[in-house]
């Protein structure tokens, strides 16, 4: 770890507030006495940059004058949630500020809510991003993330009378942006369309219309590291080129046409995270980004030399695809070193896939981007052609590797007959340096099952490097009362750049002193969560009962529909005297996910959670004993309350479909106890807490593939648990929708004929763990032990360790040298 640390600010709370006083005056043009939150906010912001900036550019200036390679990590999305907490505690002003603002006479937390969170980013694979962005920074690794700044960022989540998702735009932009800084001066042109023609015996791209790429530039600043990275985001805009004919024949609708379709490429961020869309826009996106980013890159190491030395590019930095969103980027560097700077192909091939690496975030075969070929051709003609090379090149390649023809054929590129397509994932791990998986389960499966004949052939190329999240954010901010006590506990506050010193807390799950003080914490956590879901949603929760939560995108594959099940199927025993109400564990069961708008499947289980939610909260016989809520619009900032706030996680996806999970990590980090299956890294979380510290049920890989092969038969399994049928019934029978025998029937036959996801096969095991959590619940004393050790035992799952992961077997680099 980097020796060069920032030491908290010396800077007082009176200057601090000084500095907030001139940015309100010089910047914004308000006095103290007119300003709002918002006012303050802003101004804020802009003093925290202030501080920032001599870090930033010296890292900078460090990065391009020293001999350390960067990291560029292009990724199509970047989950960053609110920043202010954040800069605060990473430029070592946060007790300045809470005084600051008291001075001012403002609350800090009106002024804290007035930013809007930026949600730029569908789920786990835009988080990721983000933390490791700022694991980079804290670290002390010269790095860039590259992205959108996408006007509209993930809708705003919103559930009308019937219980059913509405989807409303989030313009996240309505406000400043006081940490985004436009570069105008370092805008990139991006083309687009044309076609290819032979010129003195070169292929020359002649471009039909090209995209004005503007970056926005946001601080990454480390943790006492003294490094601020930075994370470029690019807006398309158009040229100021109209089409003058056009336009002389006064046809002005028609002429700013191009421009105003220029601009819709960073307008919205596609909401759908597994299925294909293939939209032409989609790839226009892709092309956008990934263009701009290498450009820049070369701009930043090179200057504008004309002829620059770009056999040394791949020393200079390595790109890491975050999935196969940014995969055009493959045949764009060799377009550019090709085409651009005049290299034949074999220096290009050279540099290229030195530069690259690939990691991947799914198992589920839709999911992987596969584009047609006829497409590309029209959007980038000149990439087609080469792509297409790159596929001779790579067949000829494997004709020297193996006889096997229909691996070869299988291995394809671009694939063959009347319509072939471009399978991006098949593209990047031929040309990436390393391929790798987000967990070992997912690293295993990925060699064995998706990519199986990459990974014999190229058997070195691959790696795991499983997920982690920033302690930071999601301990030391989300979570205040946990972290003063692990600090207490453990006499230092290092474990937030050291997470692996929570082992260290082992010991203390045995000192019944400690179990109380991390109940109180635990349960301080819920009264918050209560207090926020009371003003934000109106729910009423009691603290005091069992915080079961399942937060997430909602997917048949991650299986809200058996937590739902569940409950139903409990509320049934319990309507029915099955189960006395006195031996009932009272639970809050709690429910955050957003649908893609176009998944029928998962927005009708949405609708069924929210109706069941409602019966169950209007029927006086379960009254204090079960109680589901599902807060509307989940994002970062709720899940900073809920995951403190939660002592059961539901990780109970069917196994080999989730190819790691963050959110479980950071409910362990966070003292919850998981009830999960043998899928992505809940397989590590369990090895690490140990087994007894961890409820585990259902199917393994293997079991769901042995089903597979027989023929499941969902049907079977209603038949055989009496309890599973009961609640499966009511939901056909209108029980959730009014005595309405429709409103669900496509789901009932779903789980009833196919369940492709085996949600049925699960269940009774589902149900028999339950006793097992409600009989260890009973003794708070160990239930807390237990979850203490899954603190104490889940340092490994910080991001800073899986960016170590990648400095060591992907990246082939580490920090700047620090001045002594
Ligand atoms: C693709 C094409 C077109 C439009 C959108 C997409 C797309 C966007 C997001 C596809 C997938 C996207 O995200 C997938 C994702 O979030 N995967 C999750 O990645 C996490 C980090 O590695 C893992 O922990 C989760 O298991 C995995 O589901």
């Amino acid at each position: 770890m980097t020796e060069l640390t920032a030491p908290k600010s010396s800077v007082t709370a009176a200057q601090f507030a000084d500095e907030i006083r001139n940015e309100l005056k010089y910047t914004q043009g308000v006095t103290p006495e007119q300003a709002k939150p918002a006012d303050i906010y802003v101004a804020t912001a802009t003093a925290v940059r202030k501080h920032l900036m001599d870090s930033w550019m010296k890292t900078q200036q460090d990065m391009i004058n020293g001999n350390t390679k960067a990291v560029g990590y292009l990724s199509a999305e970047f989950l960053m949630g609110k920043q202010l907490r954040n800069a605060l505690l990473n430029s070592g002003l946060t007790d300045q500020f809470y005084a600051a603002v008291k001075e001012l006479g403002f609350d800090a937390q009106e002024v804290i809510d007035a930013e809007y969170e930026p949600g730029l980013g569908n789920g786990g694979l835009g988080r990721l991003a983000a933390c490791f962005i700022d694991s980079l920074a804290s670290l002390g690794v010269p790095a860039f993330g590259y992205g959108i700044q996408y006007r509209y960022g993930i809708f705003r989540q919103e559930f009308d009378e019937e219980g059913r998702q509405v989807e409303r735009p989030d313009y996240w932009l309505t406000n400043e942006d006081p940490w985004g800084h436009i570069d105008y001066a370092r805008d990139q042109r991006v083309n687009f369309g044309g076609e290819v023609v032979e010129e003195a015996g070169k292929r020359v791209w002649k471009p039909a219309w090209a995209v004005r790429a503007i970056p926005v530039d946001y601080m990454v600043p480390g943790y006492e590291s003294g490094r601020v990275n930075t994370l470029r985001l690019w807006q398309a805009r158009s040229y100021d080129e109209f089409d003058l004919l056009t336009f002389n024949k006064s046809e002005y609708l028609d002429a700013v046409k191009p421009q105003v379709k220029a601009e819709d490429i960073s307008k919205i961020l596609y909401p759908e995270d597994s299925t294909e869309v293939g939209k032409e826009l989609r790839l226009e996106q892709q092309y956008f980004f990934a263009s701009a980013s290498l450009h820049d890159a070369i701009r930043v190491f090179y200057g504008d030399a004309e002829k620059p030395d770009l056999t040394t590019f791949p020393d200079k930095i390595t790109f890491q695809l975050n999935d196969t969103h940014p995969v055009i980027g493959i045949p764009e560097l060799m377009r550019i070193l090709i085409d651009e700077y005049g290299y034949d192909w074999d220096t290009a091939w050279d540099i290229t896939t030195k530069t690259f690496n690939y990691t991947c975030h799914t198992l589920l075969p839709e999911a992987l981007e596969v584009w047609p070929a006829s497409l590309i051709g029209k959007l980038l003609p000149r990439h087609l052609e080469i792509i297409e090379k790159i596929n001779d090149q790579f067949m000829h390649e494997l004709e020297g590797l193996t006889d096997d023809e229909a691996k070869i054929e299988r291995m394809r590129i671009l694939t063959a007959g009347e319509n072939p397509s471009v399978r991006m994932a098949y593209l990047a791990s031929y040309a990436g340096s390393h391929v790798n998986g987000v967990a070992e389960l997912h690293s295993q499966l990925l060699k064995d099952v998706t990519l199986r004949d990459f990974s014999d052939i190229y058997p070195a190329k691959f790696t795991n490097v499983t997920n982690g999240v920033t302690p930071r954010r999601f301990m030391k901010l989300a979570n205040p009362g946990l972290s003063a006590l692990i600090t207490e506990g453990l006499g230092t506050d290092k474990w937030l750049e050291d997470l692996e010193l929570l082992k260290n807390l082992e010991p203390l799950a045995q000192d019944d002193e400690f179990v109380k003080k991390f109940a109180k914490v635990k349960y301080d956590n819920k009264v918050r969560f209560a207090d926020f879901a009371k003003s934000e949603y109106g729910f009423k929760l009691d603290p005091t009962t069992m915080f079961d939560t399942m937060i997430k995108r909602l997917h048949e594959y991650k299986r809200q529909a058996l937590k739902i099940l569940e409950v139903i199927a409990t509320y049934a025993d319990i309507k029915s005297g099955k189960v006395k109400v006195e031996d009932v564990t009272p639970r809050t069961v709690i429910f955050g996910a957003k649908a893609a708008p176009g998944y029928y499947l998962a927005k009708m289980t949405i609708q069924l959670i929210n109706n069941v939610a409602k019966v169950i909260d209007n029927d006086p016989d379960v009254m204090g004993k079960l109680k589901v809520v599902f807060p509307w619009n989940y994002n970062i900032r709720v899940a900073q309350m809920l995951i403190p706030a939660t002592e059961l996680d539901e990780q109970i996806s069917q196994a080999g479909k989730e190819a790691s999970g963050t959110s479980n990590m950071k409910f362990a980090l966070n003292g919850a106890l998981t009830v999960g299956t043998l899928d992505g890294a809940n397989v590590e979380i369990r090895e690490r807490v140990g087994a007894d510290n961890f409820f585990l049920f259902g199917m393994t890989v293997d079991e769901v593939d042995k089903m597979y092969e027989s023929n499941y038969d969902p049907a079977k399994f209603y038949e055989a648990d009496p309890r599973l049928k009961t609640a499966i019934d009511m939901v056909a029978d209108g029980t959730f929708s009014n005595g309405d025998k429709e409103t669900y029937a496509p789901l009932v036959s779903d789980w009833l004929t196919k369940d492709w996801f085996m949600t049925l096969a699960d269940f009774t095991a589902y149900h028999d763990i339950q006793s097992q959590i409600e009989t260890l619940y009973a003794d708070q004393l160990e239930w807390n032990r237990k979850a203490i050790l899954n603190v104490a035992n889940s340092g490994y799952f910080s991001s800073d360790r899986s960016i170590e992961d990648y400095l060591d077997r992907v990246w082939m680099t580490g920090p700047l040298p620090t001045e002594k």
